[in-house]
């Protein structure tokens, strides 16, 4: 299996993230996440490695915002010349907003702090030195795996980092700058029809908003109930598209602790609508941080049970990008996305 891969990520690596109650904690999504799954899959005789192409900006202005996309851009320069506290010391530091936009006007502020918040959902995508960079590897990465992919009709694995799945058409969180998925997603749009399936333990709000309403990608994520879990404000099987995309939205909300056979039930109800949307190809974001255990999730997943979603993800027999989004298990996280990826070689 073609996997596409950089060792960019490394220059993002925030010193801290900003928890719910205000507890600032070190940075869940890490290196260490990478150099896991690495080592798991040298291990394997069908991981074939290589460097992502250069696509440019194009296809990422293509699904996000220009403006936004030249904020994360100039974002902690920008920071590191106007306050001298930073540049004394700035491996301590990562950039993010104390102030929010809430429900945004369309005004974008012209300060530094002011775009801050309007361009970001949370505490968790932290800007540092090195993001810009990592960022753009990372989609180059997606956009590697769905080039390969289409051109050849088979499964190809984008070893993004950092994740996407959260970042809309302007706005940044949950660790997510550039929505690599659906980059990815949406270059494979011009060539046929295509279905995104998020099967990470959050939400894939991001995707949702980018493809909300389009009616030639089908989006589907299986998620922790947002009723209780991050994003909190997306995610409710209710919202299913607007306008073209009306019926080409759909959420699986979960109960905590969802275990192999209740998520399996959720698999099969989402597989049986890609089935009938009949896509040309597949994009899955493949999040790990469903298995059980996992710092940042409920779910009750077993490693039989991430076999079994594989399996049957891959007899739906589509040319397949899987793009890695989350998954903060560190001990389990390679073996895990070996687990899961073994079904598709
Ligand atoms: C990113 B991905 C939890 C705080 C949540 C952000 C979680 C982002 C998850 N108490 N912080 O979907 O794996
Ligand atoms: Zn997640």
């Amino acid at each position: 299996m073609k996997i596409y891969y950089s060792d960019e990520h490394r220059r993002h690596f925030p010193p801290y993230e900003v928890f719910d109650g205000g507890k600032r904690v070190p940075y869940f999504e890490n290196p260490d996440r990478m150099d896991r799954i690495l080592a798991a899959l040298k291990q394997t005789d069908w991981a074939d490695f290589h460097a992502p192409l250069d696509f440019g900006l194009d296809p990422i202005l293509a699904v996000h915002d220009e403006k936004y996309i030249a904020f994360l851009a100039s974002a902690w320069t920008e920071w590191l010349a106007s306050d001298p506290e930073i540049s004394r010391a700035p491996e301590d530091f990562a950039f993010l907003p104390a102030t929010f936009a809430l429900h945004r006007s369309g005004r974008v502020p012209n300060s530094l702090y002011g775009k801050a918040g309007y361009y970001m959902m949370d505490l968790s995508a932290c800007i540092v030195a090195g993001t810009y960079p990592a960022i753009l590897a990372s989609a180059n990465c997606a956009l590697s795996a769905a080039e390969y992919a289409s051109a050849n009709h088979e499964t190809s694995f984008g070893l993004c980092r950092p994740p996407g799945h959260h970042a809309g058409r302007d706005y940044a969180g949950g660790y997510c700058f550039i929505n690599n998925a659906s980059v990815a997603a949406n270059s494979l749009s011009t060539k046929g029809r295509v279905a995104l399936l998020d099967i990470d333990y959050h939400c894939g709000n991001g995707s949702q908003d980018i493809f909300y309403e389009r009616g030639d990608v089908l989006t589907i994520s299986i998620h922790g109930d947002p009723d209780f879990e991050y994003p909190h404000y997306f995610g409710f099987a209710d919202e299913t598209g607007s306008g073209l995309g009306l019926g080409f939205h759909r959420n699986f909300p979960l109960p905590k602790g969802t275990d192999d056979e209740g998520y399996l039930a959720a698999l099969e109800k989402a597989l049986q609508l890609i089935k009938e949307f009949a896509p040309d190809s597949l994009v899955l974001s493949a999040g790990m941080d469903i298995f059980a255990g996992d710092p940042l999730g409920t779910f009750q997943l077993t490693q039989a049970g991430i076999a079994a979603i594989g399996r049957r993800i891959a007899a739906i027999g589509l040319p397949t990008t899987i793009i890695m989004e989350g998954g903060y298990a560190n001990e389990a996280l390679g073996t895990n996305i070996m687990t899961l990826l073994e079904n598709f070689k």
